[in-house]
């Protein structure tokens, strides 16, 4: 392989640094055509991999789920830590982790026949059912906390086509709603509390398991409506009842300080209590009444783990420290998992040997405000060397 000018056909060695010919043509990096790999087997790796594992068949897939699963090069020496892995759900077609409930969710909408499919959201969910919908031609209501939904996310519901509802309340009151309509007015409900939903999700698992090819000792993601703990655990347990794995990993769930009524039942040993006015900065999981709560429940129990709470202010350093550290930018409810991985690392909850796999839910640029809104932009500079030297000088 080597550079060679599109005008004279001049060659100069790939580790040359140089933009043009000497001639000032352009440079283009020739192949070794005669040895490449033939990779061409029309293969696109979706979660329907697994569509033994799934209870519906494929109707309608945006190419959701192959997500990549990484392993952290930087944060395991701040954390004294061998081994963690994230596995970046932002990467699915709408930016969450929603898709991959959405495409076996929307499917089963499908072979019911249905035509009007609906939900309550934070953001996330409205704008993959929004997508599903558009992709099979389906009508979708999406009723939303007015005022409290990711830019980004209202974006995407709307030029997606969905009938978007504001609703002058939080997501709690939305739901009701939704589950009245569902009820009375005959529309195909796409909350996690569809089971079929969760049947997309479970596959998370699945790929972390395909991926590592070992079972890590634990699993940490952020806990709004409950049903991606729920469903990671189901697909762990169905690998170990297929005889396929044969331990199972801790699920760790964390919540938001002022909507954490699953973790605060858990930490204090009280009995469940929904949570009246739930608040935080990582608008997605700013639920106060988590509707999978007893399937969670039974996930971190069952498998020897735990809930645990974080700040709004650990979740935007979290953020920050993915993004700075990792190159890896999810919305804030995302990073509350590592925020909940550096709080259990202190108080020696996870040890240093442990593999730990990180889930983050969704895209950053879900919620450009809270970055935006939290830095000051660098005033302008001349447009010339001279200027721009004196920044770099600046720095030293
Ligand atoms: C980025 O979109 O509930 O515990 O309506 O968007 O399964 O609810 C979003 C939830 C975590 C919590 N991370 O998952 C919705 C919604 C992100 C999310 C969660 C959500 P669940």
């Amino acid at each position: 392989m080597y550079l060679r000018c599109i005008e004279c056909g001049r060659r100069y060695p790939m580790n040359e640094i140089r933009y043009r010919c000497e001639c000032g043509g352009l440079l283009e990096v020739v192949i070794d055509t005669d040895n490449v790999e033939n990779v061409f087997d029309s293969h696109n790796i979706t979660l329907w991999k697994y569509s033994s594992f799934i209870p519906v068949e494929k109707k309608v897939s945006l190419f959701e789920g192959g997500t990549p699963l990484y392993r952290l090069r930087h944060i395991p020496e701040i954390l004294n830590m061998n081994e963690i892995y994230v596995k970046n759900e932002g990467a699915n077609p709408t930016g969450s982790f929603k898709d991959r409930g959405m495409t076996v969710g929307v499917s089963k909408a499908i072979e019911l026949g249905k035509r009007n499919l609906i939900c309550a959201s934070t953001g996330n969910t409205a704008a993959s059912l929004a997508a599903y919908a558009a992709a099979s031609g389906l009508r979708c209501y999406v009723l939303i906390p007015d005022g409290k939904i990711a830019l980004g996310k209202l974006a995407q519901g709307m030029v997606y086509g969905a009938q978007v509802v504001p609703v002058r309340g939080n997501f709690d009151e939305a739901f009701k709603i939704v589950q009245q309509a569902s009820e009375e007015l005959g529309i195909y409900m796409l909350n996690s509390i569809n089971p079929f939903r969760l049947e997309g999700q479970k596959t998370i698992a699945f790929e972390i398991f395909d991926s590592l090819q070992i079972v890590p000792d634990n699993i940490i993601l952020p806990v709004g409506n409950a049903g991606n703990i729920s469903a990671i655990w189901k697909g762990f347990r169905e690998l170990y009842e297929a005889g396929i794995i044969e331990r199972l990993p801790r699920m760790i769930g964390i919540q938001a300080q002022n909507a954490a009524p699953l973790a605060r039942a858990w930490k204090e040993r009280e009995e469940y209590r929904p949570v009246k006015d739930p608040e935080t900065v990582a608008t997605a999981i700013r639920i106060g009444s988590p509707v999978n709560w007893p399937k969670a429940w039974r996930a971190v129990e069952e498998s020897g783990g735990l809930f645990e709470i974080v700040s709004d202010d650990e979740i935007l350093k979290a953020q920050r420290m993915l993004a700075s550290k990792e190159g890896i930018f999810v919305e804030p409810a995302s990073s509350a998992s590592l925020a909940g991985l550096l709080k259990l690392r202190e108080n020696g909850t996870v040890d240093r040997d442990e593999v730990t796999v990180l889930i983050t839910t969704g895209h950053g640029l879900k919620d450009p405000n809270i970055i935006i809104g939290s830095i000051e932009l660098p005033p302008p500079i001349e447009p010339s060397l001279e200027a721009f030297s004196r920044i770099m000088e600046g720095e030293g």
